[in-house]
């Protein structure tokens, strides 16, 4: 049982190494929303992924701040949280606002597993305490700038490689990355960005021999999705497309796709990120955990999601140095082979660190019952 004295919004704004560009735009610093949970003698963290503009989907920075702010927090708080999954039932009379939402999850469950002296990791029955990772490149001007940091990535370990693409640039980039790698293990992510009109590229794209095309078609277009997988043997991967269990099972049932992206802010919380999982697990269809640039914050709970029995392929979970010159927490480092230490303290295992979290800090609100 978790009795909260108040909950508190921080929003936080960190340069980014290097910009990164999406199908969608680029973004050249990393704002955040961080949900501290303040209990008895005991304080959670979780991190809102929504994005400075409703791209990647269709909540955003400022808009999930209002909804936590005004409602989310409001009801979360007053009276005994007797079970994690009590968090969502009290925001459920809120329509959408999934990645607020996971956020305030968050950080209740990382009271209540600090509490209980139990590391999330265990707690969603993790397996592992080192995961496989991957790295997500953004378009790059040129192939030969692509190519040359994607070695870059090579070289410090990580295990899969996903090129970001969009119209225009996609099949010659990929095309001449392949060439150079010819076994790398290389993914491509569209973000939406195609229709069923281009086909004939994803033929293309076919040949050459990616782990998985992501998120080709627009997040509504799952009957679409269905009607391209069946013309491709590489595997489509679900993204945005995926917002709940729900989801992932029609997708399954539909043929839409042969692997899911799971991301805990797309799916509103930890807990229905567990149930993708489990659905997936189910119907034998491998998942991997997604990234949204996050801080040390929310990224210690994904390496934590990471560590599930169906979690068979490398995730976007890269290092702190792929995004940030400093991290708000400690930062999580890659191993030469390729893996990052899931972390085994109690809830999500790290803090940020107090000089950090100050000087990041942009705005702060105090909620109280
Ligand atoms: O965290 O390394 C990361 C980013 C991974 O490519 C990544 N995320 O569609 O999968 C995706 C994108 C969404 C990023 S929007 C900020
Ligand atoms: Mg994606």
């Amino acid at each position: 049982m978790v009795e909260l004295k108040a909950i508190e919004l921080r929003e936080v704004s960190l340069p980014l190494v290097r910009p990164f560009r999406t199908s969608f735009g680029e973004e050249s610093g990393k704002r955040a929303i961080l949900v501290r949970a303040i209990g008895d003698d005991v304080e959670g963290w979780g991190e809102c992924v929504a994005s400075e503009e409703p791209r990647y989907s269709e909540e955003w920075l400022d808009g999930a701040w209002m909804a936590l702010e005004r409602w989310m927090a409001p009801s979360v708080l007053g009276g005994e949280v007797k079970r994690p999954g009590d968090v969502v039932e009290r925001v459920r009379w809120i329509r959408g606002q999934r990645m607020a939402k996971a956020a305030i999850e968050a950080a209740v469950l990382d009271v209540w597993l600090r509490k209980a002296g139990v590391s999330l990791s265990d707690y969603v029955s993790g397996v592992r305490d080192r995961v496989p990772c991957g790295v997500s490149v953004g378009i790059a001007p040129t192939a030969k700038a692509m190519l040359e940091e994607i070695r870059g990535y090579l070289a410090q370990g990580y295990r899969r490689i996903k090129m970001k693409i969009e119209p225009e640039r996609d099949l010659a980039v990929v095309r001449a990355v392949r060439e150079a790698l010819p076994d790398t293990p290389l993914s491509v992510d569209a973000n939406g960005a195609y229709t069923p009109a281009d086909t004939p590229l994803f033929e293309a794209l076919d040949e050459l021999g990616l782990m998985m095309i992501e998120q080709p078609l627009d997040t509504e277009d799952l009957t679409e999705h269905a009607a391209l997988q069946g013309r491709l043997r590489t595997p489509i991967c679900l993204d945005e497309s995926i917002r709940s269990a729900r989801d992932a099972l029609a997708a399954i049932g539909l043929g839409a796709c042969r692997i899911i992206n799971i991301k805990p802010g797309r799916v509103g919380g930890i807990l229905e990120a567990k149930r993708v999982h489990d659905v997936a697990m189910r119907s034998r269809i491998p998942v991997w955990i997604g990234g949204m640039l996050e801080t040390g914050v929310g990224r210690a709970a994904n390496l934590a999601l990471a560590s599930m029995p169906g979690v068979t392929l490398p995730g976007d979970t890269s290092a702190s140095d792929r995004y940030f010159p400093e991290d708000l927490t400690e930062p999580f480092v890659l191993s030469p082979d390729g893996t990052m230490a899931v972390p085994g303290g109690p809830g999500i295992g790290v803090d940020p660190l107090p000089g950090r979290l100050e000087a990041c800090t942009v705005r702060a609100s105090l909620i109280k019952p």
